[in-house]
């Protein structure tokens, strides 16, 4: 059975991992782009990761991979026109995964029960009164920078340290506009305006981020950093890698764990849960 939204939002207390399919809308995204732009290919590998497991599925219609451009709102809905309302009908929650109020405001209204955002509301306030608005749980995710740039020159003194500040600071925002912290997710945004080892240090310590209260999302699913340890260039190619992030996140303190493998990333999930419960 699917996890609940009460259930997702309550993870973090019960450990209890949180498997989060991404279905891209898109043409360009960086391991699947153009593979799910056709929506009949697109709802049925969104069947296919219910199928696998997954409690919630992600939709997005715009990539933020490294030197991406933007989509305008509009071509985001149209992107999305078709599929999101047929994937709504599944069975599991329906993140939208968008930085623009317009385009969460529409999914939200055709059947999306969470918004994903990866500037956290700093590219649109309004998301977040959106959010509060609709009592709509809400991902805040760390970039440092934009898409189009945050690779150039990453820097930070202690990551950690100043992702978990900046999460912090992006809560009491979300809270500022009314939306209910107990309704809130954080998210490292790995490899978003980080260098390798940004991302292992970020990994290395999510038990950190935990301290912030709410449930702690990792998105480390074939991102570019595997295939810097690993030398594997092809972004399919790097299932391994990525359950090892995810597992690692899991044993952390993380309890969403967003991919593109859901069956594997199921099975490892379910394994290292009843490890964790003997141990706890
Ligand atoms: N990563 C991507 C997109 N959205 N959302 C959250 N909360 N966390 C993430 O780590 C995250 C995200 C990028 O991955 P992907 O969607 O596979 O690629 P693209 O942006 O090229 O579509």
């Amino acid at each position: 059975m699917p996890l609940s939204l009460e259930e997702i939002l309550r993870s973090h207390h019960t450990r209890t991992p949180v498997v989060m399919g991404i279905l891209n809308v898109t043409p360009d995204s960086f391991s699947d782009g153009g593979e799910f732009f056709d929506p009949a290919a697109a709802v049925a590998h969104a069947r296919q990761m219910v199928a696998e497991g997954a409690d919630m599925l992600d939709l997005g219609a715009e990539s933020t991979r490294p030197g991406s451009d933007a989509v305008a709102p509009d071509e985001q809905i149209a992107r999305l026109q078709e599929v999101l309302p047929q994937v709504c009908r599944l069975g599991v929650a329906v993140s939208i995964d968008t930085t623009w109020a317009a385009v969460a405001r529409w999914a939200l209204d055709a059947g999306a029960t969470v918004v994903n955002d990866v500037s956290a509301g700093r590219q649109d306030p309004a998301i977040l009164t959106l959010a509060a608005e609709r009592g709509a749980p809400l991902i805040l995710m760390h970039m440092l920078g934009e898409p189009k740039t945050m690779q150039a020159d990453p820097h930070y003194d202690d990551v950690v340290a100043e992702v978990r500040d900046f999460l912090a600071e992006r809560l009491a925002a979300a809270e500022a506009a009314g939306v209910d912290p107990r309704k809130c997710i954080v998210d490292p945004g790995i490899g978003f305006g980080k260098r390798l080892e940004h991302n292992l240090t970020l990994l290395a310590g999510v038990e950190t981020l935990c301290e912030l209260g709410v449930p702690v999302l990792v998105g480390a699913s074939r991102k570019r950093f595997i295939g810097e340890i690993t030398g594997e260039q092809t972004p399919a190619n790097r299932a391994a890698g990525s359950l090892a992030a995810a597992c690692c996140a899991y044993l952390g303190g993380a309890s969403i764990f967003r991919v593109h493998d859901v069956a594997p990333t199921r099975q490892a999930m379910n394994v290292l849960r009843q490890i964790a419960r003997r141990g706890a």
